[in-house]
Parts: structure tokens; C-alpha cells; sequence
């Protein structure tokens, strides 16, 4: 029997009745609560498969009239993080719930709607040393395959950019500097010199030269690149963190540290929808780092994808204590969310700048979320944004305090980078003396691409006439 056919019951008090069809809606199945009976017994089915799925998570049913007079009302299913259902599994529970009585067992031996976790990633290995180490990395994830059961998927990796000892081709045109700066994808090239061809919706990986950085991608059915950067990587991994200590019922604090670099929208999100206390240092994980280690759980990650996660050592005593004391009053369901929180300080290195580790992190979130990165990228939108860079005579010039947010030197710079944000729906702007190399780097963003980039110009145009530039007006990152 399959697993569907183990909640048939052909009992006339689940009779389907018969006025015509219904559609899982905005909120769920509405109708007279008098015509819900059939549809309560099928949701429920529907709920525990939706649990199978998401791996054994609880899945909520919500039975609601909402604001509507006593005889209406509603059943709505609710994934484990509080989200909604998704499209396909709508569609699937429209399905059910409008197949007459005498199909419905055909109808259970059909396949529910497949996992939305494909287990399989393409990474970009920037002609660095990060391939060497993925290599190994892949040889132990096949073995690991052929020693489990066969409807274990274990991670595939595909490389590509993995020319580590060829000259000239380090970072050149590839890797997680370039993807994200440029927001576009890499050259593709394989160990023969031959291209490869995106595949639409597929989940791709860069990692910088040296492998402390990481950043995701993917292009869309209309050949769209959507990027998931360093922010994107941070919300996953609180969200998900917050998710979990939720439902172990312990107080502890998830803190997010960023830069000014981070899109605002990531921001809002973790401060409005994450209910997460955010703070801001200058650019550099040294700084993210060190603030981080305030926080029971600090996520840092910076946009450009270099970051990674602390357990305080106090917290960790705490959890570790607690999970082995038999008498922590702990439900199983807790005891099994307290042991994924210690199994992501496990996966995580918590010394900073392991690109593979991060990638092994992010691939565990989507996993156990069973999302794919699309819905990843649903979570918020980003503000456009651009980054530019102008050479000065002499950068130290440029001073500026307040995590890089205010320009103190020269002066009237700041005043008027104010005056020109002020022009932009959504606009905020900044520049920093680079760390790295002899530039000034300038970052906008505002509500549109046109925006930012007349933005970013903008501050350029200014920092150009103010801070003594030499060479061209600005150039463009690489
Ligand atoms: C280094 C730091 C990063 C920082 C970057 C800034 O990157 O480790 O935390 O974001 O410098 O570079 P710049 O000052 O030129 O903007 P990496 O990858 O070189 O270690």
C-alpha cells in the first residue's frame, strides 16, 4: 500500500457532497462550514503528506472564518515556517479535494507533488584552489552515495572554472567577486576549455579565488540572472536558525551583524519579518566577526558572500547540558529541533571564510525547508543597486566613520552625497576608501536600476570634483 492509500476510508461521513467544485484560494478552501465535512477529512490527508515531504516538520491545518458571518469558514494548510502552501501543491489539493468519492482511492495512488529540493549543484570554482578541496569534497559525497540506500540522494556537485593550475585565468572573468559585482553570470568553462550552457531554474555556486567567498544564482525560463548573495545567504540561515530555536522553546538570540553594503531590503526583512536585532560595523569580517560573538547566535555574512555563523560558548554549554539531561522536560519534537541547531554549529565552520561549509549549510537549509531557490529568492525583493569605484590621487583623503554610512573627509562630501540621494525614491548611498586597492568605492541604491545607476554616478561625479581623482571619471568595479 502506498503511503496516500493508508489514510482511505470510504466511511459515508467523509462523503464528498456534490455542489460543484472548489479552489484552494488565498485563504485556503471557503465555502459554508456545512459543506466543509469531505473537505476536512482531505485536507488532513493532504497535511500529512505535506509532512512527509518537508521531512516528518509539523505542517499546520487553520479553520478559520476569518471575518466572515458564523456559517462561512475556511481550512487553510500552513508549511512548518508559517509560509503558505505552494503553487503545485495547491493545484494538488484542488485536485483532491474535487474527486468524487468512487475516484478517490484511484486518486490517492497517484503521485503527490514531487520534493521542490533537487539535490544537485553547479559551482563555479573561479580557476581557484577551492576546486581541490571540492574535488575531495565530491569523491567523498559518491562514496557516501553507494554506501546508502538508493532513494538517498546525496549532494551532486558539478565544477566548472576548475582550472587551478593554469595561468591567467584566476578570477578572470568568474567567480563570486565577479558575479556579484558585475550581476551576471561567469564564463562556464570545463577542464577541455569547452563552454557550458546555463541550465534554466538550475542552482549555481561561485566561490571566490581563495574559497571564503560564496554566491548563488541561477537564470530563470526567460533567461533572467537572479543573484543570492551574501544577504540572501545571511536571511536563509537566521530565518532559519529563529525557525528552529522557536520550536525547541529556548531562549536564545539570533543576531544578524551587516555592512553598509547590505541591500536595505535585507535589512527590513530581518528586522521586520525575521524579528531579528541587526547590527552594523564597518566593512571587513574582522569587524562583522568580533560584533557577532555579542549575540547567544551571531549570522554574519557580507553581501559579497563572505561571512559565516558563531554559537556563543556559554549557549553551546547550555544546549549541549540540556539535551543530555533526561530530565529537561524537553518534548521529542524539541529534543529533535535542539539537535538540528547543534548540527548546524557541526556543519558551519565557525572560522571565517569556508565557502565550502557555507555551501554545505545553505544546501542543508534548502533541504530540510524543501525549497528550491527560487522560493529562496521570494523571500524579499532587492532594492537595484550599483557599485562603482574612482582612483584618487591619494585615497586617505576619504575618511568616514559610522560603519562606513557618514564621508567626514573631504569636507562637504557628505552634504552633498545627502543632496543627491535625497533626489531618489528608496535611495541611499555611500563611499569608502577600498581596503584592498588604491580606489574609493561608491554604493548606491534606490527603487529602480535606471535609479541607482544615475545615482551611483552621481556620487562618482562628486567624489570625482571633491576628493582630487585622477584618471577617468569612474570605471566600473572590474
Ligand atoms: C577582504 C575582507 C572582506 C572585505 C573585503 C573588502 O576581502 O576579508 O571582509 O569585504 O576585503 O575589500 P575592499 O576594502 O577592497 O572593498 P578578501 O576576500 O580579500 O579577504
Amino acid at each position: 500500500m502506498n503511503f496516500p492509500m493508508a489514510f482511505y476510508d470510504k466511511s459515508p461521513k467523509y462523503s464528498k457532497n456534490q455542489l460543484g467544485s472548489l479552489h484552494y484560494g488565498t485563504a485556503g478552501f471557503r465555502t459554508r462550514a456545512e459543506n466543509l465535512g469531505h473537505v476536512a477529512y482531505r485536507v488532513g490527508i493532504i497535511a500529512a503528506l505535506r509532512s512527509r515531504v518537508r521531512n516528518g516538520q509539523a505542517i499546520g491545518v487553520m479553520i478559520t472564518a476569518s471575518h466572515n458571518p458564523e456559517d462561512d469558514n475556511g481550512i487553510k494548510i500552513v508549511d512548518p515556517m508559517g509560509e503558505m502552501l505552494e503553487g503545485a501543491w495547491e493545484t494538488y489539493a484542488t485536485d483532491m479535494v474535487n474527486t468524487p468519492d468512487a475516484s478517490l482511492e484511484q486518486f490517492l495512488q497517484r503521485d503527490e507533488p514531487k520534493k521542490l529540493y533537487t539535490p544537485e549543484i553547479s559551482v563555479d570554482c573561479a580557476n581557484g584552489v577551492g576546486a581541490l578541496v571540492l574535488k575531495k569534497m565530491i569523491h567523498f559525497l559518491q562514496e557516501l552515495q553507494s554506501s546508502s540506500s538508493p532513494n538517498k540522494k546525496s549532494l551532486k556537485i558539478n565544477l566548472f572554472n576548475d582550472l587551478v593550475f593554469v595561468k591567467d585565468v584566476l578570477n578572470n572573468e568568474c567567480g563570486a567577486d565577479f558575479v556579484k559585482v558585475q550581476q551576471k553570470i561567469p564564463i562556464m568553462k570545463k577542464k577541455d576549455g569547452s563552454s557550458l550552457h546555463v541550465i534554466p531554474n538550475a542552482r549555481y555556486a561561485s566561490v571566490d579565488g581563495d574559497a571564503d567567498r560564496i554566491i548563488y544564482y541561477y537564470v530563470d525560463d526567460s533567461g533572467i540572472f537572479h543573484l543570492l548573495d551574501g544577504d540572501r545567504i545571511a536571511i536563509l540561515v537566521a530565518g532559519y536558525l529563529k525557525e528552529l530555536i522557536k520550536k525547541t522553546g529556548i531562549n536564545i538570540q539570533v543576531g544578524l551583524v551587516q555592512t553598509a553594503y547590505a541591500n536595505g531590503s535585507s535589512t527590513k526583512y530581518a528586522i521586520e519579518k525575521l524579528n531579528i536585532p541587526v547590527a552594523w560595523t564597518l566593512t571587513g569580517v574582522k569587524h562583522l566577526h568580533h560584533k557577532a560573538k555579542e549575540f547567544d547566535i551571531g549570522v554574519y555574512f557580507e553581501a559579497n558572500g563572505h561571512g559565516t555563523v558563531l554559537f556563543n560558548s556559554r549557549t553551546v554549554e547550555h544546549l549541549t547540558k540540556l539535551l543530555v539531561d533526561e530530565r529537561n522536560g524537553l518534548s521529542e519534537d524539541q529534543k529533535a529541533n535542539l539537535k538540528k541547531l547543534l548540527v548546524v554549529r557541526d556543519v558551519i565552520n565557525e572560522t571565517v571564510g569556508d565557502a565550502i561549509a557555507d555551501l554545505l549549510l545553505v544546501e542543508a537549509i534548502l533541504y530540510d525547508s524543501d525549497w528550491n531557490i527560487q522560493q529562496w529568492l521570494n523571500l524579499y525583493d532587492d532594492l537595484p543597486n550599483r557599485q562603482l569605484k574612482v582612483s584618487l590621487q591619494d585615497c586617505s583623503v576619504v575618511k568616514t566613520e559610522g560603519a562606513d554610512v557618514k564621508c567626514i573627509a573631504p569636507a562637504g562630501l557628505q552634504q552633498k552625497i545627502n543632496s543627491l540621494v535625497k533626489n531618489y525614491p528608496s535611495g541611499r548611498a555611500f563611499i569608502r576608501p577600498s581596503g584592498t586597492e588604491n580606489f574609493v568605492r561608491i554604493y548606491a541604491e534606490a527603487d529602480s536600476q535606471k535609479n541607482a545607476d544615475s545615482l551611483a554616478a552621481e556620487v562618482a561625479q562628486a567624489v570625482h570634483s571633491l576628493a582630487g581623482s585622477v584618471g577617468d571619471l569612474y570605471e566600473h568595479p572590474l
